[in-house]
């Protein structure tokens, strides 16, 4: 199976370079493809840069160009939910766009027409996620993601995303990369560690944890690649 392997931040997806070992690379579309076979699957693997433009872009590239026939994301996240501490795992189940606001058209937040609120990853990924979490002995958190263009660092952004979408977590990715997958068709999965809590601390906590908590979630996210297809 051909499986794509996306990060935002290069941090991202270090860890999971390093394990794979030899990669051919190809530049294209302002960003770096890397390619191996990791056990009997081949992986294209990338990371964005920052935010719903860059990470459409490169997951748009990873379907169309790569041949893509699932895609993982794995990175970090700012915790919403006060169950999440610095370290957790949280997969979505639903991904939305916190930013996206036309409101002024009776339209409710998140809501561009033709689209959805929510998008919803895919069922059979998270179940199989959810088998990987019982066999590793980790605690593997399900909720809604919410992503925008935005680095939440304010208690009260915080709250009303949380109100408004009932988002557990929150990133600049997930929610665009979910798009792209679900018009392109792609079952697609999204993983996030926490590195902050999206309040008054959160620049110096993700700058501490960046590191740490993406290797857990690329960790988690190799073990899954071995998994699927089995
Ligand atoms: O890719 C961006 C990174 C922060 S911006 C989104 N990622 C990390 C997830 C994330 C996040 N997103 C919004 C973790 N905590 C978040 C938060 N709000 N509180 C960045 C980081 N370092 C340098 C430059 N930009």
């Amino acid at each position: 199976m051909k499986i794509a392997i996306m990060g935002a931040m290069r941090e991202e997806i270090d860890p999971i370079l390093e394990v794979v070992g030899s990669h051919t690379r190809t530049e294209h579309a302002g960003n770096t493809f890397y390619e191996c076979r990791y056990g009997n699957h081949e992986l294209v693997i990338a990371y964005s840069k920052i935010g719903k433009v860059f990470s459409a872009i490169t997951a748009s590239v990873m379907c169309e160009r790569f041949g893509a026939e699932v895609l993982l994301f794995s990175g970090v996240a700012g915790a919403i939910s006060k169950d999440l501490k610095i370290g957790d795992l949280l997969m979505a189940s639903a991904l939305c766009q916190h930013d996206v606001d036309i409101t002024a058209f009776g339209h409710p937040f998140g809501f561009i027409p033709e689209g959805s609120v929510m998008v919803e990853s895919d069922v059979q990924l998270r179940s199989l996620a959810a088998e990987v979490a019982v066999d590793m002995g980790i605690d593997l958190f399900e909720g809604i993601i919410a992503t925008g263009d935005q680095f939440v660092a304010s208690a009260e952004r915080k709250a009303w995303i949380e109100a408004t979408f009932h988002a557990d977590a929150l990133e600049m990715e997930g929610g665009s990369v979910a798009c792209v997958c679900q018009n392109f068709g792609i079952p697609f999965f999204i993983l996030r560690a926490i590195s902050d809590s999206a309040d008054g601390d959160a620049g110096i906590d993700f700058d501490t944890f960046l590191a740490s908590s993406a290797q857990v979630s690329a960790k988690f996210i190799l073990e899954m690649v071995q998994r699927l297809g089995r």
